[in-house]
């Protein structure tokens, strides 16, 4: 689609529209009976036919009522589909609407949507609309809760419902374990201007986290090229790396006792070999995958003990997307191209990560891979705003979280939707939170 007109961006927004659509249905009615769509698979994840409902009430709100400005069709669900107002565990016990029902309120809503969506005027004097914004965010948002139901499926007991298809993967290259990158300014963030370039590779459809744009000065440093793989925290399991205090922050020490954890989620001893668990499968573990399923404090004590430590989050951006030739910051490690197959491993079009080192299309001027795709990364830093950071267009996707005591997440998974994965986008989540599809790679001070 040609993003530049206002029909190109509408002809984007129905398939996006359609293909989402498509996929949730995938994770919740085309593979599971009521019970399963309203049981509680664990009490850190909603009822799948919560997030189900949820994304139709959020399509709702911002593409029927506050982008086309049209009549609301059941304002009476909005509270029981806010986030805000039951956590999570909560969820199971409400008066949700039933699977069935779920799925023809989604119809509803999304006929509305293509009904208006022909007289919706893109104008720039509505920044909810410039560029189709609001209809990006709504894209997203069901994506986003398509990697979160694909987490509630990794928590399910019984067996697989989900297929993994065969998707070759691009070769891996014998490459060097680190990179440096060198001292200097480079552009954080994005300004999100429509023409795709700019200072921060502006993307129309980035939030507001994302935003400005604005220059941050780094010393020189070594960050790995690839995430840490299996084999290598085996080493870190197999050296007791979970019985040395020295490793662990006194948070982490306190969460090591306190939960009893000794390896990632959903690994197993099996007859001396280890296995995991995944997706209602139990399969050897895979020495090259990278490892998933830590928290930020099992991935801070692994680098403490091989002397590395986590990057920053700017330190994560600068080597994913900084090209010290031209001075610029690209919208992805390769460019400003949308990924392909051979760049990045997204969109569940596997069911979990490629091997570490995999994707040499993908690599970033600096040379790491993987930056996008495969795994969440899990840097640092602390969720905070930008400098200069404004709210938009609500405070409770992002501002809320700052300052919450959640760490930066960086990349993406093999979970993720290309729509939702980019140099600049920015996760969060709590430090002790596993059942995200997350790992890390180390860095270390160049000095
Ligand atoms: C950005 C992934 C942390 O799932 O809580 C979904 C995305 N915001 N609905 C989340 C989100 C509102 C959010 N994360
Ligand atoms: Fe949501």
């Amino acid at each position: 689609a040609d993003m530049t007109t206002e029909d190109g961006i509408k002809e984007r927004v129905a398939a996006e529209l359609e293909a989402v659509r498509r996929r949730s249905l995938g994770l919740t009615v085309d593979v599971l009976d009521t019970g399963e769509l309203t049981a509680q698979h664990s009490p850190l994840m909603s009822p799948l036919v919560w997030d189900l409902a949820h994304v139709g009430n959020y399509e709702e709100q911002w593409l029927v009522r506050a982008a086309a400005g049209d009549a609301p069709l059941r304002p009476e669900i909005d509270r029981l589909y806010d986030a805000f107002e039951h956590p999570r565990a909560d969820r199971v016990a409400l008066p949700l609407l039933p699977p069935r029902e779920a799925r023809s309120y989604l119809d509803q809503v999304r006929s509305r949507v293509l009904d208006s969506l022909g007289r919706v005027r893109f104008t720039p004097d509505r920044p909810l609309l410039a560029g189709g914004f609001v209809y990006g965010m709504v894209v997203q948002h069901e994506h986003q809760h398509d990697e979160t139901m694909l987490a509630t499926h990794q928590l399910r007991r019984g067996g697989p419902v989900l297929d993994e298809p065969a998707v070759p993967v691009p070769g891996v290259l014998p490459g060097p374990a680190e990179v440096l990158v060198g001292e200097g300014p480079f552009t954080m963030g994005t300004d999100g201007g429509m023409d795709g370039g700019g200072a921060g590779g502006g993307d129309p459809w980035s939030y507001d986290n994302e935003r400005p744009a604005h220059t941050v000065h780094l010393p020189a440093y070594w960050i790995d090229a690839a995430p840490v793989a299996n084999r290598a925290y085996l080493e870190f399991v197999a050296d007791g790396g979970y019985d040395h205090p020295r490793w662990w922050t006194p948070a982490g020490w306190e969460w090591r006792n306190r939960s009893g954890k000794r390896t990632p989620a959903f690994w197993a001893r099996e007859g001396g070999e280890w296995t995991r668990r995944r997706f209602g499968r139990t399969e050897p573990l895979p020495p090259d995958e990278p490892v998933q399923h830590v928290c930020w404090y099992e991935a801070d004590a692994y680098a403490r003990w091989t002397g590395k430590r986590l990057p920053t989050e700017a330190e994560w951006e600068k080597a994913a997307r900084f090209d010290p030739a031209t001075g610029t910051s690209r919208r992805f490690p390769w460019g400003d191209a949308d990924p392909g197959p051979d760049h990045a491993n997204l969109g569940q079009r596997r069911l979990g990560p490629a091997p570490a080192g995999a994707f040499p299309a993908g690599a970033s001027p600096y040379g790491c891979r993987q930056m996008i795709g495969d795994v969440w990364e899990w840097t640092s830093t602390d969720f905070a705003g930008y400098p200069g950071f404004a709210v938009f267009p609500y405070a409770e996707y992002s501002e809320v979280f700052f300052g919450g005591g959640y760490k930066v997440l960086r990349g993406g998974s093999w979970a993720t939707h290309p729509s939702v994965a980019r140099a600049t986008f920015r996760n969060w989540d709590y430090p002790v939170r596993r059942q995200i599809f997350a790992g890390f790679r180390c860095a270390r001070d160049a000095a």
